[in-house]
């Protein structure tokens, strides 16, 4: 009996000693402490403190999550169709997808940013970039809707953008993939000696957030990766990283890292902006789609412009300076003084950090080791504030928490370092699951970080949820910085490829959400605004049909003399003036995604019917406890019938 007992006992001890090594039974070591529920729980009913905006990636969406909880709050469809509502679907919005390539249903959006005024989040917009086809787009945070595209020319790779200057003056793009400038037919031996990149500042209007590209400045032909800002003292300029200074063209795996420094170009936007002024620009051809989305008629429409204005670095000196930057940099990130610049060098074994302040004086003194095409490159010593040793392994990114410190993401070595921006010193780091890119702090953007979370945006997910086939959502990491230490508090997964994610306190933004559509300012062209204005107009072999949709009807519900070959328009007015009651609206057969429409909101499905029958149309959304009752019939006859157009009121 003792004898069993003590072996219960030891066997005990021996499980516990190889948790207390190994961790939870699936192997999977736990590094969160005790209070870490605690500080993520977000009891029912309450609000999350922050909203974070994270970037799709290839989805090419914007998602929206409340933090600390990680619950998906809403996707916000950007640059790809989206069925779930209609985006890119809809008569109203597929003008949105316009560009000179013509209608494009998808992108990869890598980088979203909120707007600032005087350097800080002001909650009024948040920009995006498109990655594939260079585009911009503008989301609306009171409506959450992409209100504008606009799309970038003489640009390929729009990666190094959407970032905005600090009183959102300018939101930038960049070729992450030169190009011949204008475009033209070459073979690619040719090709090396063409290659061109460009560098564009959008302005954004400062009432309504309209973008126009100023101006574009013609770079040599590298791969310009990331950018940020100037802030505070550095306000007017802009840093950009960029790789494959050796202009390779294939295996750049190997050829575009045998440089020892690349480069951040140093531009400065005020000179641009006097250089302009007095005229010393080109304008070159840059067809590109301007996409408009109208709040009033709830139409997007596209405008084309087809110059832009050009500013050549040999003719503007002053304009750009290059700072030698090791190993192919990938970030390029300034810290809330606009003191510091820091450089994350995919292949370097350090951090290089900038001092705006030695940079100025540099440029002063004239310190300049060569030029190329007409841009001085300064010597690293001399603009080098210091560098962070041993960091970890391939350094991308940096943020601020504004009290001295930076984090930085080291992707081959899975671990986020905070060091000390006065002495380069590593201070603290922590292990992060798996394969780390961006990382974002609320306001670490910004003048003014707010040092609570910290967002590791993980590349590679592995064994972090249950499995769910080959493909597996992307992994995100909640990390409390307000002490001394790091402290792992939760993870959740993400959809698409979070590349970048923005915070900003819920306050900033909540309380400005639009709640409805008012109905009398639908200034929509196909608008319904009582039921017994409800009709069906024949114009050829188009049909419109004004509809109107209140809980729980259809009106007209039902519809006669229809013929194949015609197409039909569904013009559906939702009059609901009450939050948070959409309609859905569907007919059997039709090629198109649903429209979701909002109270006040007018949006049309195009219908091509094809065979004759009768065919149902039904709400999609459960809007009421008569839900299922709303529904309607179309009679659809053969062309040659001769059925006339008849609808109930
Ligand atoms: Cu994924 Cu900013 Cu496109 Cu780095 S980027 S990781
Ligand atoms: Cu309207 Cu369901």
């Amino acid at each position: 009996m003792k004898s069993k007992a003590l072996l219960i006992f030891s066997t005990l001890a021996v499980a516990t000693i190889v948790l207390l090594f190994f961790g939870c039974p699936s192997g999977k070591k736990s590094v969160v402490e005790g209070d870490a529920a605690q500080k993520v729980y977000v009891a029912p009913g309450q609000y999350d403190e922050f909203y974070a905006f994270m970037s799709g990636g290839f989805s090419g969406q914007l998602s929206v999550y409340g933090i600390p909880s990680g619950r998906c709050l809403r996707i916000v469809p950007v640059f790809a169709q989206y069925p779930e509502n209609g985006y890119g679907y809809s008569e109203e919005t597929k003008a949105m997808l316009n560009t000179s390539y013509g209608f494009i249903p998808w992108d990869d959006s890598h980088h979203p940013e909120l707007s600032q005024t005087n350097g800080e989040i002001d909650g009024r917009w948040l920009f995006i970039n498109a990655n594939n086809v260079p585009r911009i787009a503008r989301v609306d945070l009171s409506t959450f809707r992409t209100v504008e595209i606009i799309e970038i020319p003489n640009s390929a790779g729009n990666h190094p953008s959407a970032f905005v200057t600090e009183n959102t003056e300018y939101v930038v793009a960049g070729t992450r993939f030169s190009v011949p400038i204008p475009q033209e037919d070459i073979t690619l031996q040719e090709f090396k000696n063409k290659m061109k990149g460009t560098i564009s500042f959008i302005k954004v209007d400062p009432q309504t957030g309209r973008m126009n590209i100023e101006f574009q400045i013609l770079m040599p032909g590298f791969n310009y990766d990331l950018s940020h800002p100037g802030r505070g003292k550095s306000h007017g300029w802009y840093f950009f990283s960029c790789y494959n200074s050796e202009q390779a063209t294939s295996m750049l795996e190997v050829n575009a890292s045998q440089n020892d420094k690349d480069f951040i170009a140093a531009i400065n936007w005020k000179k641009a902006e006097e250089y302009l002024k007095q005229g010393k620009y080109k304008e070159i051809p840059g067809v590109h789609y301007h996409n408009i989305y109208d709040e009033k008629k709830h139409m997007a429409y596209s405008e084309i412009n087809d110059k832009v204005k050009v500013l050549i670095p040999q003719e503007c000196p002053g304009l750009v300076y290059y700072i030698p930057t090791p190993k192919s940099p990938h970030g390029c990130d300034v810290d809330p003084t606009g003191e510091y610049i820091v450089g994350g060098g995919k292949l370097a074994t350090v951090i290089p950090v900038y001092s705006f302040t030695k940079m100025i004086k540099a440029i002063e003194e004239k310190k300049f080791d060569k030029e190329i095409d007409g841009i001085p490159v300064l010597n690293y010593e001399a603009v080098l504030h210091g560098e962070v040793q041993n960091p970890g392994l391939g350094p991308l990114h940096t943020e601020f928490d504004g009290k001295g410190y930076a984090y930085t993401s080291c992707f081959v070595s899975s671990e986020v370092t905070k060091w000390s921006l006065q002495d380069c010193k590593v201070v603290d780091r922590i292990p992060v699951y798996y394969s780390i890119g961006h990382l974002c702090i609320a306001g670490g953007d910004s003048k003014k970080p707010i040092a609570k979370y910290l967002l590791a945006l993980n590349k590679i997910t592995k064994d972090r949820y249950l499995p769910t086939g080959p493909e597996l959502a992307q992994s995100c990491q909640l990390i409390d910085i307000s002490g001394e230490k790091m402290k792992m508090l939760y993870d959740f997964p993400t959809l698409g490829e979070p590349h970048y994610a923005q915070m900003a306190p819920a306050s900033v933004i909540k309380d400005k959400q639009a709640k409805i559509f008012k109905l009398e300012e639908n200034q929509h062209q196909y608008r319904t605004i009582s039921p017994d204005q409800a009709k069906v107009v024949r114009e050829g072999n188009k049909v419109h049909i004004y509809m109107t949709a209140i809980r729980s009807h259809f009106t007209p519900d039902n519809i006669e003399g229809i013929k194949v070959g015609d197409e039909v328009y569904f013009h559906v007015t939702n009059l609901e003036q009450d939050w948070d009651i959409p309609h859905g609206f569907a007919v059997m057969g039709s090629d198109n995604a649903e429209i979701l429409v909002m109270p006040g909101e007018t949006l049309t499905l195009k219908w091509k019917p094809t065979k004759p029958g009768i065919y149902p149309f039904y709400c999609t959304d459960f809007c009421s406890a008569l839900h299922q009752e709303m529904q309607g019939y179309v009679r659809v006859s053969p062309a040659n019938a001769n059925v006339q157009l008849s609808w109930n009121k």
